[in-house]
């Protein structure tokens, strides 16, 4: 049997893929305990600097799997709790940056999923698109905390309220991707995107995310409280001595092999 979500290393760049392509990778419930196990193992991993999160085939995610709602009798409530939820907030309390690499359409929560990312990557063909309506559910796994905070409330609603497809263009045009590229060099595009993150300092980068995921919901007060115990754990972090010393000799900074 293929393998849910598939796992690759390149040059401290770990990518996972979910597998289930003949559905455009809508998700089970097995799939999401097993992403979010990829995940925590990821971040455990010292060679790993950087996570992909990407999809085989035409699609990214679309979303709950709706030919096995599984759950198993559990409750929509119970089912976010035991699968969607604990993935999401995976992604964004991970100390390393991850990339959601949306090779085709991003649907429902898979939408929420790209959401999620600290870097949206699209494919030229990228669509993105808060489907729930169509099926009379809400946005769930973080929709509705992600999208007004990217394109405001008003716009937000609209995209939830009509299910809208969201093309690339307009993604770039919205805020929700950072970047587009072709759909025959994107695998690669991304990968090459992602070593450029990989090679920048990792606890810098785990501690800026840290501080930004807070600063969301904190007041200036708390954010520059938080911002000054965070810099003292930078400031103290070989890291830090060596971008110095970098800088003072005239060459770039070594922030992998230091
Ligand atoms: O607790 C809870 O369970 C609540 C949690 C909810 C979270 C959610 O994510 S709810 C939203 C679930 N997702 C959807 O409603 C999306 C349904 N899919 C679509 O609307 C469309 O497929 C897309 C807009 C995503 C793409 O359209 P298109 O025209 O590019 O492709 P297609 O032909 O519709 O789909 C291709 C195949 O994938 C097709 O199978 P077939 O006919 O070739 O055998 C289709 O049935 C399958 N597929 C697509 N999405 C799903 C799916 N199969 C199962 N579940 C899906 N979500």
């Amino acid at each position: 049997e293929q393998p849910n979500i598939l796992v690759q290393d390149r040059a401290g760049v770990r990518t996972l893929s979910i597998n289930r392509p003949d559905k455009l990778n809508a998700v089970n419930a097995d799939t999401l305990l097993q992403l979010t196990a990829e995940l925590q193992r990821a971040d455990a991993d010292p060679q790993v600097r950087v996570v992909v999160l990407t999809g085989e085939g035409r699609g990214f995610c679309a979303g709950q799997d709706l030919g096995d709602v599984s759950g198993q009798g559990l409750s929509f409530t119970e089912h976010l709790h035991q699968t969607f939820n604990p993935l999401i907030r995976t992604m964004r309390n991970l100390n390393k940056p991850v990339i959601s690499a949306v090779n085709g359409v991003a649907a429902g929560a898979g939408a929420s999923l790209a959401l999620a990312g600290d870097i949206r990557l699209w494919a030229q063909s990228g669509v993105f698109v808060e489907v729930f309506s169509n099926i009379a559910l809400i946005p769930d796994s973080g929709s509705t905390w992600f999208l007004p905070r990217l394109v405001g409330f008003n716009r937000a609603f609209e995209l939830m309220a009509l299910a809208e497809k969201v093309r690339a263009e307009d993604g770039l045009r919205l805020g929700l991707c950072e970047a587009v590229y072709p759909d025959d060099t994107f695998r690669q595009d991304v990968q090459a995107y992602a070593e450029r993150l990989a090679a920048r300092p990792a606890n810098a980068l785990a501690l800026t995310k840290q501080a930004l995921n807070a600063a969301l919901t904190s007041s200036l007060n708390e954010a520059l409280n938080l911002e000054a115990d965070l810099q003292q754990r930078a400031g103290d972090h070989w890291e830090h001595l060596e971008g110095v010393t970098a800088f003072k000799e005239k060459r770039p900074a070594n922030f992998v092999n230091g």
